[in-house]
């Protein structure tokens, strides 16, 4: 098949999921092509079948805001119709969704038959979806789109609950690739001593330090458990609330203990020297950063909000608290690091979970969802 996907570049799950898909796809021999206003982050290596496309804004004075979603809309056109796609595949609704739906219009006048499917991550419908100014938008182009797709059960009743639609919406949990886990560190490349002393255990949260995040929540269970537990704790990503991260953790005086590692393209080597993972997100639709996490063998503290109960398994790979119980995620923490034994048996019990969300389980279920749709676009067209 020949596949345009759309999403966006920048760090966050839902271009992750989208660059890991499409690489899938072309290793299995299908030509993907990436339509982005930049190359994704995870787009580190091309291959004969993989393809990207710029989408650029030109600019003029009297545009206050660049209208992203007409440009975007124009290459969907080009490219659909110069490479021969034969289904365009986005990520993320806004805008993505509503500029599908203007591409496909647009060459169905001009003879080219080009079906959409839109794969909704979360804030697409949990956050920003239900804004007033975008959700007329939002609803008529998941109507429209071919099919739809939810990365959890938990985002698909949201969506209903949210949208009122009667659209079918099939959940397609998100992936890892379990081979790139295994044996990450057998170059010794990944050393715990740069990080923390002999005997100190090692907590993990990966973000984009959105406030939904509730990284601050991450920084007060930490500096109850280090109480407890001599330990160290590691903090990847970047973005706004981390100014108020540095401030919490002097008010703390738990900066000593705290790495920040900013932004990193891929986490796994990182995450392969971690003892136990924490995200007490407000809203989770899915929580692919817990996901990889898994896969590298750590447990998980979690809040128990949206689809993170479908990855987290509460007292198997790891436990689950309600938003903003910092004493319940610090009491289950310090649980697992104060006792080795419980400690490798909820690591080994997260890594058998991630397997499975391997990508061999979740790649058909793609196939066989565009070959539907494809076929479903066809059939309409002869008939
Ligand atoms: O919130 C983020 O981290 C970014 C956002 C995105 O779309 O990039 O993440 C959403 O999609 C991810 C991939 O499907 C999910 O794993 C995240 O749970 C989801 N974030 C939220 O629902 C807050």
């Amino acid at each position: 098949m020949k596949i345009g996907i759309v999403c966006y570049p920048t760090f966050g799950g839902s271009g992750v999921v989208a660059t890991e898909l499409g690489k899938a796809l072309a290793m299995k021999g299908h030509k993907v092509h990436f339509i982005s206003y930049s190359q994704p982050f995870r787009l580190n290596y091309f291959n004969e079948n993989l393809f990207y496309h710029e989408v650029s804004v030109s600019n003029y004075p009297l545009f206050e805001y660049q209208p992203y979603e007409s440009a975007l809309a124009s290459k969907l056109v080009d490219v659909a119709k110069h490479e021969g796609l034969d289904l365009l595949h986005v990520h993320y609704a806004i805008p993505h969704a509503s500029a599908a739906l203007m591409a496909k219009q647009i060459l169905a006048k001009q003879g080219y038959n080009i079906p959409f499917i839109t794969t909704l991550h979360g804030t697409d419908i949990t956050l920003v979806g239900r804004d007033a100014s975008f959700e007329p938008v939002i609803r008529f182009s998941i109507e429209e789109s071919d099919a739809v797709t939810a990365v959890s059960e938990s985002l698909r009743q949201d969506t209903y609950n949210i949208f009122k639609t009667d659209k079918a919406i099939e959940v397609i949990p998100n992936f890892i690739n379990i081979e790139e886990y295994n044996g990450i560190c057998d170059n010794h490349k990944c050393q715990r001593h740069h990080y923390a002393s002999n005997g100190e255990k090692i907590m993990i949260h990966v973000s984009n330090f959105r406030a939904v995040k509730r990284v601050e929540d991450v920084l007060r269970v930490f500096d109850k458990v280090r109480k407890k537990v001599p330990s160290k704790l590691i903090l990847v990503g970047d973005g706004p609330e981390r100014a108020n991260i540095e401030k919490l953790c002097r008010e703390l005086d738990t900066c000593k203990d705290i790495h920040s590692l900013g932004k990193i393209v891929d986490p796994k080597e990182i995450l392969s020297i971690g003892d136990l993972f924490i995200l007490p997100s407000e809203t989770e639709s899915f929580g692919l950063a817990a996901l990889e996490a898994m896969a590298m063998k750590m447990p998980v503290i979690s809040t128990n909000t949206g689809g993170l109960p479908e990855v987290n398994e509460e007292g198997i790979t790891g436990f689950l608290s309600n938003v903003g119980d910092v004493d319940h995620m610090a009491a289950n923490a310090i649980k697992l690091l104060s006792n080795n034994a419980l400690l490798a048996q909820f690591k080994k019990q997260a890594y058998e979970k991630a397997l499975t969300f391997d990508i061999q389980n979740i790649l058909p279920r793609y196939e066989i969802l565009y070959n539907t749709v494809i076929r479903a676009t066809k059939k309409v067209v002869l008939s």
